[in-house]
């Protein structure tokens, strides 16, 4: 069994160093132990000081390309290195890497295919109240769109065995959390989750600028991911959502139109009606032609997961 440990850093030189040196030699059930560095065009000495304190493998972007792009080419990368489970764990020493054996055994026990560090939050008392309303939101969102109940979809602390990694593919270029939970509730891939400690960052966080930057990211993140899976109801929903309201605010004129056959007295309303119903035509033809397209996703998926495996 070969783990690979994943390590995106962007300007981590102070703590990256002390993240390689935590991560346990040996772990049961693991016959080798790798550890890859995504350096993210980083402007100080994060890829020195990983290299000095042990990393197996440094992988530099020349600019910053931002963390969703790091850590799809983290697994990606872990793949063609043989990893039989990848362990993401962040560069700012906020996760403890003693815990990575724990975090493992689900898969290694073969429970679960994917594993979540819950951060408990709510026990914490040094994450700022926006971030933890942030958070909160966030992982409300993904348990109604997945059905799962996820208690910490943001987490960077996560295990995902050889088949989730090469079942995964993701797009989104600004946060890849959401993105690998709506993927692989839609593949039925198992998921576990174990509480993690979660401690203070030293400095600010390379991520969040604004609360406000965020939550714009990530919507549009979730709204790609659900349009992808489900366009079908995505463009039914909102073709049948311009029918009622055309025939709402039609009742009239039609009503009129079949005992008169006129529709002069009502000529606005008419005009409104029939706008909102080609609309709702419109909007279901083009839930046929998302859901085709759907249809092409997935077999594409497919050659993608047996090129990755
Ligand atoms: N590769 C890469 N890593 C990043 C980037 N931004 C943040 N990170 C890393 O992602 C991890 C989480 O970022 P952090 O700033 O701690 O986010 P927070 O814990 O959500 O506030 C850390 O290891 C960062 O170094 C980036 O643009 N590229
Ligand atoms: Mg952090």
């Amino acid at each position: 069994m070969k783990l690979i440990i994943t390590i995106p850093a962007y300007n981590e030189e102070k703590s990256v160093g002390a993240v390689i040196r935590g991560i346990p030699e040996k772990i049961e059930g693991i016959d080798e132990i790798s550890i890859l560095v995504i350096n993210d065009g980083s402007l100080d000495r994060t890829a020195e000081e990983a290299k000095q304190a042990g990393a197996d493998r440094i992988l530099s972007h020349t600019t910053n390309m931002g963390l969703a792009v790091s850590f799809r080419d983290g697994l990606n990368e872990s793949l063609a290195m043989g990893a039989d489970i990848i362990v993401n764990i962040d560069a700012d020493l906020q996760y403890n890497c003693r815990e990575i054996p724990h975090l493992i055994k689900p898969i290694l026990e073969r429970r679960a295919e994917i594993v979540l560090g819950d951060r408990q939050i709510d026990k914490i008392s040094h994450m700022p109240r926006g971030n933890l309303w942030g958070n909160k939101i966030a992982t409300g969102i993904i348990r109604m769109i997945t059905g799962l109940p996820i208690r910490d979809a943001q987490t960077g602390f996560r295990a995902f065995s050889r088949d989730a990694a090469a079942r995964i593919h993701l797009t989104g270029d600004y946060t890849y959390t959401q993105e690998t939970l709506i993927q692989a509730a839609n593949k039925k891939i198992p998921i576990a989750q174990i509480p993690v400690e979660f401690h203070r960052r030293g400095d600010s966080s390379r991520l969040i600028s604004s609360i406000f930057q965020y939550a714009r990211y990530a919507g549009i993140t979730l709204f790609r991911s659900v349009g992808t899976y489900h366009p079908f109801m995505v463009f039914m929903s909102i073709g049948l959502g311009f029918i009622v309201a055309g025939l709402v605010f039609g009742f009239r004129v039609i009503a009129h139109f079949f005992n008169t056959g006129l529709v002069t007295p009502y000529l606005p309303s008419a005009l409104l009606t029939t706008v909102l119903l080609i609309l709702g035509g419109l909007s279901m033809l083009f839930a046929l032609l998302a859901d085709m397209n759907r249809t092409q996703r997935m077999l594409s998926e497919e050659i993608l997961y047996r090129l990755k495996k």
